[in-house]
């Protein structure tokens, strides 16, 4: 009987990837009655040239793009692309592949994308930030500490008018950025426009109050279109950034407006709304350090990574391994969780750490970032019991007591704000 079936011809433990390979690093669980083996095969051949059955005319040229499952630790597997296959700049293509049909095998009860290695050749195709963090610090004069920022909160249901005032107290409780939320867009009782406007007013004000550098992140979130219209907008009001939900949009979407931004001087804030649809299984889906490096080759210059410490999931080695995609020139490998990359010519993306914060915590998520982050805190100063510009300045205190190495105890001694804070949240850790 003709065989049937060629997915042993995807595994070679004896391979020893090429310079130019893209390296996927899987978990994987074969399904009941299906070898470790069988399924490594399945994986390897479905996401490059391979189908379910041997085919009758095979041009000599299919060898060289094969893929090989070439090392296997136990759930753990490693699977080399030659770099044939993939079309360059062109992620949507690269995902079709390594976290395409993949996914829905019967051959697979599960199976998680951990991180794929991309080859120089690769890399270089994509255009990565316009700004690394060096630059965007440069932009807003801000030299060591974290950046910080704040959501206006509750998340939707202001109108412009209020949401530009409360806009105001943040900046002037010290803060550097104002955001939108990631559902907030341009609706009838908040038109994005008329945010856009007041907030300009009051950005100019806060300014030439503080003599600080002011700015926001504008959620542009829309058809691509409107995107580029939104971005225009922004950019005609003298503002320097704008945020996209990213998974929402999608990686072309991201990729067509990094151009675009680029053109206008506009940076990206990432927000990662759906992410965990996704990323939240350990055992499934595809890794968020592997959705931050995708946003580092197309370029954006802050994405939210969490907290480990907030209302939000994400552990503390995660949460470390994101940021090392994100800040480092060549990311270095952590068994099961990030393969090793060199980053070339490709700028480096602030973390933005998110998702039930207040001063309290502040120190704890310094422990993990360093200061290299953009610190957002949105319900921990709006809920200050003075409000949000006493809240804001809580946070200021908060930082400065740990760049300072001084405990918030001691510093609140002479920061009512801190001080009132405390009172209000001590370290507690949100659910
Ligand atoms: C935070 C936030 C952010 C989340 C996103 C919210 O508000 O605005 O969208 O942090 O999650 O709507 O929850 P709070 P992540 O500071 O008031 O919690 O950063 O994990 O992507
Ligand atoms: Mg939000």
């Amino acid at each position: 009987m003709a065989k049937i079936d060629w997915y042993d011809k995807f595994v070679d433990f004896k391979y020893s990837p090429a310079k130019d390979d893209v390296i996927a690093l899987f978990y994987f669980e074969p399904a009941a009655g299906m070898s470790k083996k069988e399924a490594a095969g399945r994986i390897a051949s479905e996401s490059s040239t391979g189908t379910w059955t041997t085919l009758t005319s095979l041009p000599p040229r299919m060898k060289g793009l094969e893929a090989t499952a070439f090392e296997m630790d136990g759930n753990y597997l490693k699977v080399a692309y030659p770099i044939g296959l993939w079309e360059k700049g062109n992620l949507c293509q690269l995902l079709s592949g390594i976290a395409g049909n993949i996914f829905g095998m019967k051959a697979l009860k599960n199976l998680r994308l951990i991180d794929a290695s991309i080859p120089p050749a690769l890399l270089k195709s994509f255009k990565g930030p316009q700004f690394g963090m060096e630059g965007i610090r440069k932009r807003m004069g801000v030299k060591k500490r974290p950046l910080t920022g704040a959501v206006v909160k509750p998340k939707i249901g202001f109108s412009a008018a209020e949401h530009s005032k409360i806009a105001f107290e943040t900046w002037m409780g010290g803060f550097d950025f104002v955001k939108d939320d990631e559902n907030l867009t341009s609706l009838s009782f908040n038109r994005f426009e008329d945010r856009l406007k007041r907030m300009t007013k009051l950005r100019d004000k806060a300014e030439a109050l503080t003599g600080e550098k002011k700015s926001a992140f504008f959620n542009i979130t829309a058809e691509v279109g409107e995107m580029m219209r939104r971005a225009e907008m922004v950019a005609d009001h003298g503002w320097d950034y704008v945020m996209i939900d990213v998974v929402v949009t999608g990686n072309s979407a991201v990729q067509t407006m990094r151009d675009y931004l680029g053109d206008l001087g506009l940076a990206i804030h990432a927000h990662r709304a759906m992410h965990a649809a996704f990323d939240r299984n350990p055992k499934h889906g595809l890794t968020m350090q592997f959705l931050a490096k995708t946003m580092r080759m197309l370029g954006v210059n802050n994405i939210h990574t969490g907290t480990a410490v907030g209302k939000l999931v994400g552990t503390k080695p995660e949460v470390q391994a994101i940021a090392d995609v994100l800040r480092e020139k060549k990311t270095k490998a952590k068994k099961g969780l990030i393969l090793e990359q060199e980053w070339g010519n490709i700028k480096s993306v602030f973390p933005a750490s998110s998702g039930g914060l207040h001063p309290g915590l502040v120190p704890d998520v310094m422990d993990i970032y360093g200061n290299d982050m953009v610190l957002l805190v949105s319900g921990g100063i709006h809920g200050h019991p003075k409000g949000t510009r006493a809240g804001a300045m809580a946070v200021m205190q908060a930082i400065d007591a740990k760049m300072e190495g001084v405990s918030l105890k001691e510093k609140a001694k002479n920061n009512e704000e801190l001080r009132e804070a405390l009172g209000k949240w001590g370290r507690y850790k949100p659910k």
